[in-house]
């Protein structure tokens, strides 16, 4: 049976629906599901990712949304870092205001994680330098935030997870479609019609 990793065995403030953890290196782990999503941005390395019993190779910029349900490892690592911020969708309502309006919000969260295997994962989000170092001072921030916790750190985490999840959304639209990829196109009609 695959393991079933549990909300309260990884989330290290049950009042708050966000954990960040650097795995720097990633070390080997099982095949897992998991009781919370998890939002990956490859700081380093390579790797094969296997998501379903399909394989995808991951490296230094990509960006995808496990969502919990999703049996995931990572297979043939190689100086492989990421940032892994776990995160509940179900009590952290990220789908407000005018995130909604963003195509790129609903391909990154909603649709590519459940259409990658169909997508062969061209369909993924790879970050320039430029980004990927923009990225990273945020994951540190929010991570600052979720370990010191001054007064309002709760609605600050939440605030810089959101601030981080509209850049990703925003690189996410900005980026080149290929002809593999209808993703775009797709969540375009939705972000209009919401
Ligand atoms: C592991 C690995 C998994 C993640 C857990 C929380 O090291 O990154 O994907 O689900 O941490
Ligand atoms: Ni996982």
């Amino acid at each position: 049976m695959t393991e079933k990793l549990k909300k309260q065995d990884y989330f290290e403030d049950p009042t708050l629906p966000l954990q960040v953890h650097i795995r720097d290196p990633q070390p080997e782990f099982p095949l897992h599901i998991h009781g919370f999503d998890e939002l990956v941005i490859i700081l380093r390395g390579t790797a094969i990712h296997t998501v379903d019993d399909r394989q995808f190779p991951v490296k230094s910029g990509d960006v995808f949304v496990i969502a919990g349900k999703h049996e995931h490892q990572y297979l043939d690592m190689h100086g492989l870092a990421l940032a892994n911020i776990l995160f509940d969708s179900r009590t952290l309502h990220m789908n407000q205001w005018d995130i909604r309006a963003l195509s790129g919000f609903h391909a990154l969260f909603a649709l590519e994680p459940v259409l990658r295997t169909q997508q062969k994962f061209n369909s993924r989000l790879q970050l320039t330098d430029r980004q990927l170092n923009h990225v990273s001072e945020m994951i540190h921030d929010l991570m600052h935030e979720t370990r010191v916790k001054n007064p309002g750190y709760r609605i600050m985490a939440k605030g810089l997870f959101m601030q981080l999840a509209v850049y990703l959304s925003r690189c996410y639209s900005d980026k080149p479609s290929s002809s593999l990829n209808v993703l775009p196109l797709l969540t375009k009609e939705i972000a209009f019609s919401v």
